[in-house]
């Protein structure tokens, strides 16, 4: 594990050569290569990494709500899609395969461990003024050779119930959109949000993106992964733990241009969000409790 010069990001690179970057703020993973050094995260050239704003691109973390909330009593206060991404985390530490017991024991695995507490001095202190809950919450990224994990911990330290939303805002990249091909989303519902936030059904075996998409799936098989191909060829597997989610995001030209974080403009074309979460409804949480979700994206080839 390599910290940065500036002691705000960590950096770990298995003996293969794959590697994984994260930025304490946010506890945004940044960066993800394969042993050839090909990145498989899309970071926009613009964001900001200075702790300024949430980072656009990378794995962002929303928690404890996902999007806004105006009418939830408990999170109507807080920005767009919570705190955790806008707060600084504290790393824990890491451990190695050779320090892990059973199977990843005899496979390359380095495993980076984050946490955010209510008592956090990097806490955003908006979520002090508007989310008074006592909380902590545990972030692990795991790579292997062929596959990143992220998961998330979330205990309520209070002595009532909270209710919370999580999902993992994973920007994917991707060499040209529109020869993307989702798999995996057959005969699940969806919210089309760029429709009304009408429900639908996802009736063709493949979603493919030919405009401004922005989806909130709730797949019929809550284990059954979600791949991305492109022309025929699968790229990711992406695999929930708890999370009956999966928002499918792509901002196209107007949106991309509406965003001043978000460069290139073009760069829509080399990205697609593949966000897994429990965002549809509310995750209560009682006191002494825990949530606990987490993602894998495996890499097809
Ligand atoms: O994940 C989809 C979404 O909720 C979109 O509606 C869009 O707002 C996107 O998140 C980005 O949100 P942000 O606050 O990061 O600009």
């Amino acid at each position: 594990v390599v910290f940065s010069e500036d002691n705000s990001r960590v950096t770990a690179e298995l003996p293969t050569g794959e590697s994984v970057t994260v930025l304490l703020y946010g506890a945004t993973v940044i960066s993800w290569k394969d042993a050839a050094g090909d990145e498989k995260l899309w970071l926009s050239e613009a964001a900001k990494l200075d702790g300024s704003k949430a980072v656009r691109g990378g794995i962002p973390i929303v928690f404890p709500v996902f999007g806004t909330a105006p009418t939830h009593p408990q999170t109507k206060s807080l920005p767009q899609h919570g705190f955790a991404r806008t707060s600084r985390w504290e790393f824990l530490g890491k451990s190695t395969s050779e320090s892990m017991a059973g199977p990843a024991a005899n496979e390359p695995t380095v495993k980076l461990d984050f946490g955010l507490s209510s008592a956090a001095p990097g806490l955003d202190p908006l979520a002090t003024t508007n989310w008074p809950f006592r909380f902590n919450l545990i972030y692990s990224v795991t790579l292997k050779r062929d596959s990143l994990t992220t998961s998330i911990v979330a205990t309520n330290d209070d002595a009532q119930p909270f209710d919370c939303q999580v999902l993992l805002h994973t920007y994917l990249r991707v060499k040209d959109i529109t020869t993307v091909e989702i798999t995996g989303l057959a005969d699940a519902t969806y919210i089309d949000k760029v429709d009304n936030a009408t429900t639908k059904t996802s009736t063709t075996p493949t979603t493919t993106i030919t405009s401004e998409t922005d989806r909130v799936y709730t797949p019929a098989s809550p284990s059954s992964p979600v791949t991305v191909s492109t022309s025929g060829t699968p790229l990711y597997h992406v695999t929930r733990d708890n999370l009956a989610n999966v928002v499918i995001w792509n901002p196209w030209t107007a949106k991309a241009a509406a965003m001043a974080d978000f460069e290139p403009k073009e760069g829509f074309r080399n990205m697609l969000c593949v966000e897994p979460g429990a965002v549809a409804g509310w995750q209560s949480v009682e006191a002494g409790d825990a949530f606990e979700g987490a993602q894998t994206i495996a890499l097809a080839n």
